[in-house]
């Protein structure tokens, strides 16, 4: 099988949450960082919409964290990620869902607004890694980002 490959953001949590289960469990993969705008062009053609993580997983490329776990959980059972006893595996997972859908957009918003103060931070911190070409272009495609 080839290696995984981990289409990403180098700052953001859902992607971090990717990138915890694969170390978790111990699967050598490769990260391949994009900048957020152009990201979307080559997600979209992948995965039909433009969310990223993106795990392509044994030729399969799976987008949403919960997604590409429950794939991992599938592929490398261990050590698991999730309990074995239903009962706390519901737990677990309703744990995830309230992390993902209620907290993890607040996150986001709190991220977007307070780094619109700071006007290169976000642009640094989202073309962190992203192929370095691209790093230089990063403010100009965020003008909200400029001083006010
Ligand atoms: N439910 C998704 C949410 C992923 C998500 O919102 N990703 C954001 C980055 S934090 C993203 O890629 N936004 C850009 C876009 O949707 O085009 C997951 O758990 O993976």
């Amino acid at each position: 099988m080839n290696r995984p490959v981990l289409w990403q953001f180098t700052a953001s949590h859902y992607n971090e949450k990717a990138r915890w289960a694969l170390d978790w469990k111990g699967v050598a993969h490769v990260r391949r960082s994009l900048l957020p705008g152009p990201h979307a062009l080559k997600i979209r053609r992948m995965t039909g919409q433009t969310a990223v993580p993106v795990l392509v997983l044994d030729g399969r490329a799976i987008h949403d964290s919960t997604r590409i776990i429950e794939a991992l959980e599938q592929a490398y059972p261990d050590p698991p990620l999730y309990p074995r006893e239903p009962a706390e595996r519901r737990r677990a997972l309703d744990l995830e869902e309230f992390f993902d859908v209620e907290l993890g957009p607040m996150c986001g918003d709190w991220r977007s607004t307070s780094c619109c103060h700071i006007p290169t931070r976000w642009s640094r911190c989202s073309a962190r890694r992203a192929a370095p070409r691209h790093a230089p272009r990063g403010a100009g495609l965020f003008p909200c980002c400029a001083r006010r």
